[in-house]
């Protein structure tokens, strides 16, 4: 078990960083400090933090502003903390957005990544008792047709900007570790969801349009296949592999749970309409097919079996509960919901699916 004290995470306050950090301070022994570095785009929100910030701010979890890819401000963070960690979740992450305006995601993915492992590298020198770990996607490895696994030595096939410089960004974290002996591990992980979740993902706008009895957009036929996994499964692996897993290797994580995307959107009408007390079908009128995305993945299913046979990895919440537990965090936190609505969101979406026809 490797001694973590100051652990740098970057992108805490989007959607599955702010789950870490709410994960390692509430759900762990972790005694020290959390640096959270996040330049606060329109996917970051502090709401998502408040509880942290109230139960452990400026004792053992630091806030600051800044970009990933302004070296100087990192350097100095760096010195400031005494950083010996850093979990890496910072990114542009909707590849419909890569689509429609990939440079962001060249900037901060690419380039972004780029500048914390040099300054990683600089700061740590030749020590060993340090780790960097970089949080990617099972995107990279491609589209899968209607059988078969991304294994961890699947060759990489991305094909959104979003998967391609996801990918750009895995081969220089390893890059790193070959030529400069950077302790790196990586993790692939499939879909998540859950609470703190932005709209524009497929379980979330689906929740929020459905409570507005709004069109619910369903790409293509509908029958892309995504492997869903619980957000605070994602962070259990994680920790996992900071805390034992072995330098210079790569982890899938996934939750062995595919859907095919109608069917999904079928049962979460149905959940909603649960929980709202309509009749079961009551929100399934809503659905309206829509003009594909360019270059939609058909499938994404991951091998996760190294995670679990070396590391000791389960996950612990199955999706019919996930589900459940994430559409009651929407219904009860109108507060969220309504900070992230204020925001470029709404405008995004109107934009989006103007285009989309
Ligand atoms: P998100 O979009 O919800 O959050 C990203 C965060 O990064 C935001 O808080 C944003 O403000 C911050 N950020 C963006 N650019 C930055 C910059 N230049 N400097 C500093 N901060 C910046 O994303 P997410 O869904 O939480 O994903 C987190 C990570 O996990 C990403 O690396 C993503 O590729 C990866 N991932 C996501 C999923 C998923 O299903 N969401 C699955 C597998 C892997
Ligand atoms: O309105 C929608 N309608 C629809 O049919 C949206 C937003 C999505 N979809 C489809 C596209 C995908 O097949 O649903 C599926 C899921 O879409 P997203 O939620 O956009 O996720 P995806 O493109 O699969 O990527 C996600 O998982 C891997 C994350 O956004 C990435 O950051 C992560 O790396």
């Amino acid at each position: 078990m490797r001694k973590l004290s100051n652990i740098l995470v970057t992108g805490g306050a989007g959607f599955i960083g702010s789950n870490f950090i709410r994960y390692v301070m509430k759900n762990t022994d972790f005694t020290g400090t959390v640096i959270n570095v996040d330049n606060l785009t329109y996917a970051g929100n502090m709401h998502s933090l408040k509880d942290i910030k109230s139960e452990f701010g400026d004792k053992r979890y630091f806030f600051e502003k800044a970009d990933i890819c302004d070296k100087s401000k990192i350097e100095d963070i760096f010195k400031k903390y005494n950083i010996d960690t850093v979990v890496h979740f910072a990114a542009e992450s909707h590849v419909d957005r890569s689509i429609t305006g990939p440079e962001a995601f060249i900037k901060t993915n690419v380039f972004g990544t780029f500048t914390l492992l040099e300054v990683s590298r600089k700061f740590w020198g030749e020590r060993h008792d340090v780790l960097f770990h970089h949080v990617s996607t099972d995107e990279v490895y491609g589209s899968l047709g209607d059988t078969g696994f991304f294994y961890e030595d699947t060759p990489y096939d991305p094909r959104s900007p979003y998967s391609a410089s996801k990918a750009s960004s895995d081969h220089l974290v390893f890059s790193y570790f070959h030529t400069y002996h950077l302790p790196v591990t990586l993790s692939n992980c499939s879909n998540n969801y859950g609470p703190y979740h932005f709209p524009e993902k497929l379980i979330p706008l689906m929740i929020l349009n459905i409570l507005d009895e709004k069109p619910l957009p369903v790409y293509g036929d509908g029958k892309n296949i995504r492997d869903w996994l619980f957000v605070e499964d994602h962070n259990s692996a994680v920790w996992a592999v900071i805390n034992n897993g072995t330098t210079g290797e790569k982890y899938n994580i996934g939750g062995e749970n595919e859907w095919e995307n109608i069917t999904l959107v079928h049962y979460l009408c149905e959940r909603m309409a649960h929980f709202t007390g309509k009749d079961n079908d009551y929100y399934k009128k809503l659905i309206t097919y829509v003009k594909d995305r360019p270059g939609h993945d058909r499938r994404y299913a991951i091998n996760c079996d190294k995670l679990k046979n070396q590391l000791g990895w389960k996950q612990s919440v199955d999706f019919a509960k996930g589900l459940d537990k994430t559409i009651q965090w929407y219904l009860s936190n109108s507060d969220w919901i309504n900070t992230v609505k204020s925001g470029e969101y709404l405008k995004w979406v109107e934009n989006n699916y103007t285009a989309r026809g």
